[in-house]
C-alpha cells in the first residue's frame, strides 16, 4: 500500500508520525466509512470490510472518519489512531454522556436553507463547534431556487463570525454546486451538519451523482418534517473527496468549545476582558464593558443573549460531563481493586 495511495483516503503527516511510533509493522491503517453497533465498515487501499467493533479501545469509541489500524487478516481492529479533529455534543436528554458525530474532517459545511429554517441561534452552535476544532467552516443555504431574496440570507450569515464564507445552492443541480468544488479535492474529507431537512442528503446524491440516499418530502405546512437520515455515513464523490451526510440533530448541546465561542462572538470576548468584574454577566453590573458596547451599538443585543445562552449552556454540559468522567473513572479503579482483592483471595485458597 503506496503512501499515496492512503492520501487518497484522506491520510496525512500527523496519521504517518502515529504509525511510525507505533511501530508496528504488521498492521495497516484503514478508513471508517460508518459505525454499527456491533460492526464498523472500513475501507483502505484493497480493503473493503465490516469488522466486528472492538471493545476497549483506548482512544475509543470508534467514529465515522476515524482512521483504525487493522490486524494482518485484515480482520480485526487494534487501534484507534489520534484524530485532527474531532465534533461531538452532549447526547440528547438527561444522560450525562457525549455523542462522537465525526472525526478527521477538513471541512464542515454548515447546511441550513433560504426559508424559515433559517436560523442565526444555530448557524451560531455550528460555528462554535468547527471553530473550536479548528477546521474551516461555511455555510451553505440551499433551496436558494426556491427564494426571491437570497441576498437578505447570505448577509445575516456572513455577520455571525468574522470571515465567514456563504454559499447559498440549489442542491438539486450539480452545476449550482460548483463553488463547493474547491473543498472537494481528492482526499478531502468534509462533514455535512445542520438541521433535519435543509438538504443534506440531497446534496450528497447531487454531489454522488446518484439517488442513492433517502431525502424526505417536505411538508407544504411549515417547510419541516420528519427525520430522514437516521444514521452517519462517509461516502466517496466521483472527485475523490470524502463526504459525510449526517442526520439532523434537533438537540445540539454544546460541550468543551469554549474557544470555539469565543472565536465566533470575538466581538463579545473583546470587549468582555474590559469588565470590571472577571466573572461579570454582562447583565447590569457595575463597569460592564460589554452592556456599554451595547449601549454605543458596537455588539447587537440579540446575539449578545444567545452567546450569553450559548456560554452557559456549554459550561453546564463540561461540567456534568466532567464529573460522569470523574465518576466512571473512580468506579473503574473500585472495581479493579475488587477483582484483585479477589484474586488475592483465591491466590490464598490454592
Ligand atoms: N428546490 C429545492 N429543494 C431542495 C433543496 N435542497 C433540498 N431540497 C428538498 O428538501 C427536502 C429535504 O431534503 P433532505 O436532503 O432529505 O434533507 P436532510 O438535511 O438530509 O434531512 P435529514 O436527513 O432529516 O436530516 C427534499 O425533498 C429535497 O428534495 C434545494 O436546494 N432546492
Ligand atoms: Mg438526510
Ligand atoms: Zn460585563
Amino acid at each position: 500500500m503506496s503512501l499515496e495511495e492512503l492520501t487518497a483516503f484522506g491520510w496525512g503527516p500527523l496519521l504517518e508520525q502515529q504509525l511510525q511510533m507505533l511501530a508496528k509493522p504488521e498492521v495497516r491503517p484503514a478508513r471508517v466509512l460508518d459505525v454499527h453497533r456491533s460492526v464498523v465498515h472500513v475501507v483502505a487501499p484493497g480493503l473493503d470490510a465490516s469488522l466486528p467493533t472492538p471493545l476497549n479501545l483506548e482512544n475509543g469509541p470508534i467514529t465515522v472518519g476515524d482512521w483504525v489500524l487493522v490486524d494482518e487478516s485484515g480482520q480485526r481492529i487494534e487501534d484507534l489512531l489520534q484524530r485532527s479533529s474531532l465534533f461531538r455534543r452532549k447526547a440528547p436528554g438527561t444522560d450525562r454522556r457525549e455523542q462522537l458525530i465525526a472525526a478527521n474532517v477538513d471541512t464542515l459545511l454548515i447546511v441550513s436553507s433560504c426559508n424559515q429554517d433559517f436560523n442565526e441561534a444555530r448557524l451560531e452552535r455550528y460555528l462554535a463547534i468547527g471553530r473550536d476544532a479548528g477546521v474551516m467552516s461555511l455555510v451553505v443555504l440551499t433551496k436558494a431556487d426556491l427564494c426571491n431574496d437570497t441576498a437578505d440570507y447570505i448577509q445575516r450569515a456572513a455577520r455571525l463570525a468574522s470571515g465567514l464564507i456563504v454559499e447559498t445552492v440549489n442542491a438539486l443541480d450539480r452545476e449550482n454546486l460548483q463553488c463547493l468544488d474547491p473543498w472537494l479535492t481528492s482526499g478531502q474529507t468534509i462533514a455535512l451538519l445542520g438541521s433535519s431537512g435543509v438538504g443534506k442528503s440531497t446534496l450528497t446524491n447531487t454531489l454522488l451523482g446518484i439517488e442513492g440516499i433517502a431525502t424526505q418530502e417536505v411538508r407544504a405546512d411549515d417547510d419541516r418534517g420528519r427525520h430522514t437520515t437516521t444514521s452517519r455515513q462517509m461516502h466517496r464523490l466521483p472527485g475523490g473527496a470524502w463526504l459525510m451526510d449526517t442526520p439532523g440533530m434537533r438537540e445540539l448541546q454544546l460541550t468543551d468549545v469554549q474557544s470555539g465561542l469565543d472565536d465566533v462572538f470575538a466581538e463579545i470576548a473583546e470587549f468582555a476582558k474590559n469588565c470590571r468584574f472577571a466573572d461579570c454577566s454582562h447583565e447590569g453590573e457595575p463597569g460592564c464593558a460589554v452592556q456599554a458596547a451595547v449601549d454605543r451599538d458596537e455588539v447587537d443585543s440579540a446575539r449578545l443573549s444567545r452567546w450569553r445562552k450559548l456560554v452557559r449552556e456549554e459550561a453546564h454540559n463540561r461540567e456534568s460531563l466532567a464529573e460522569r468522567r470523574a465518576r466512571d473513572k473512580s468506579t473503574g479503579k473500585l472495581y479493579k481493586t475488587i477483582i484483585s482483592e479477589t484474586q488475592k483471595k483465591k491466590g490464598r485458597e490454592v
